[in-house]
């Protein structure tokens, strides 16, 4: 049977697409639990920002996931010469809404390029080091659109879709090493996601809301194992879910029936 967690675990966890929205709360989060966390992200300037916001725990690293190359690299360059990991939270990701029939073939190209080239270099690269500390995490920052088809955002289905079965295959060819594998499933959360700002989705999960509940996956037992978690604010739509709670609550009448 294996321990529980430890709590002085010095392995780090690696987060991508941790320059901000979800992946830097999560970043944030996991250091504030007592984590050593290895940020990585394309933005120099918003890394070097997250380092200077006092978390002397968060290490980062320019890394661009599309590229096998910078994910070998940053692999390097980030675990120096470390043999293992905690984990590593697959989030980083790009969204386009769009008809098939105007979507330009590079805006598809990029969407894979990002959230399943990127997810598949992410966990080839670092397989390596977290079957070598029995009881790490994978969790992997997925999409309602996964499991639902919306119209105007075919390639992000189709990306995150893929997404979806990279995981559940890739859960399967680690778990006899002990590694655990978390797909997450959120629905809208209100960060920079398509060029939007924080503030502007208020009925959104805010990133704090995704990166409270990776924190609770980051503390739970070595042999628990989360598989599939989806996750939306009560005042959002999921899926083809359409009821939402009102803001307010009931009203009298609505109580009484
Ligand atoms: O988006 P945003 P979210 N290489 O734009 C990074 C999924 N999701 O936090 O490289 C490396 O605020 C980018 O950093 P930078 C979504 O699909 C969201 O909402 O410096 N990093 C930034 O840190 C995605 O998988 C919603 O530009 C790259 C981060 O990714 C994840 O949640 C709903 C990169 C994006 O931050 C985080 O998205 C849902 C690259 N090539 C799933 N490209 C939602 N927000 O509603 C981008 O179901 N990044």
């Amino acid at each position: 049977m294996a321990a529980d967690t430890r709590a002085d675990d010095p392995a780090p966890i690696v987060v991508t697409g941790a320059s901000r929205g979800i992946g830097r709360a999560v970043a944030v989060g996991l250091a504030q639990a007592g984590h050593p966390v290895i940020a990585w992200a394309r933005s120099a300037d918003r890394l070097a920002e997250l380092q200077q916001c006092g978390m002397s725990r968060i290490s980062t690293c320019v890394v661009d996931v599309r590229y096998e190359e910078s994910v070998r690299d940053g692999v390097e360059r980030s675990l120096n010469g470390r043999e293992a990991i905690r984990g590593v939270v697959v989030n980083a990701g790009m969204g386009e809404w769009g008809p098939v029939s105007d979507m330009p073939f590079h805006v598809w190209r990029t969407m894979m390029e990002t959230n399943l080239d990127g997810a598949f270099h992410t966990l080839k690269q670092l397989r390596p080091f977290l079957v070598r500390r029995p009881g790490a995490q994978v969790v992997t920052m997925i999409s309602d659109s996964a499991l639902y088809a919306y119209p105007q955002r075919a390639a992000y289905c189709a990306s995150k879709a893929g997404l979806r079965g990279l995981v559940d295959a890739f859960r399967r060819e680690v778990r006899p090493r002990h590694t655990r594998v978390t797909s997450l499933y959120p629905g809208r959360v209100d960060t920079y996601f398509r060029n939007g700002q924080p503030g502007s989705r208020s009925t959104a999960l805010r990133a704090e809301d995704v990166a409270s509940v990776v924190t609770f996956l980051f503390a739970q037992p070595e042999h628990v194992e989360i598989r599939d978690l989806s996750l939306c604010s009560m005042f959002s739509p999921y899926g083809p879910y359409d009821e939402v709670a009102r803001e307010g609550g009931l009203t009298q009448d609505e109580r009484l029936t």
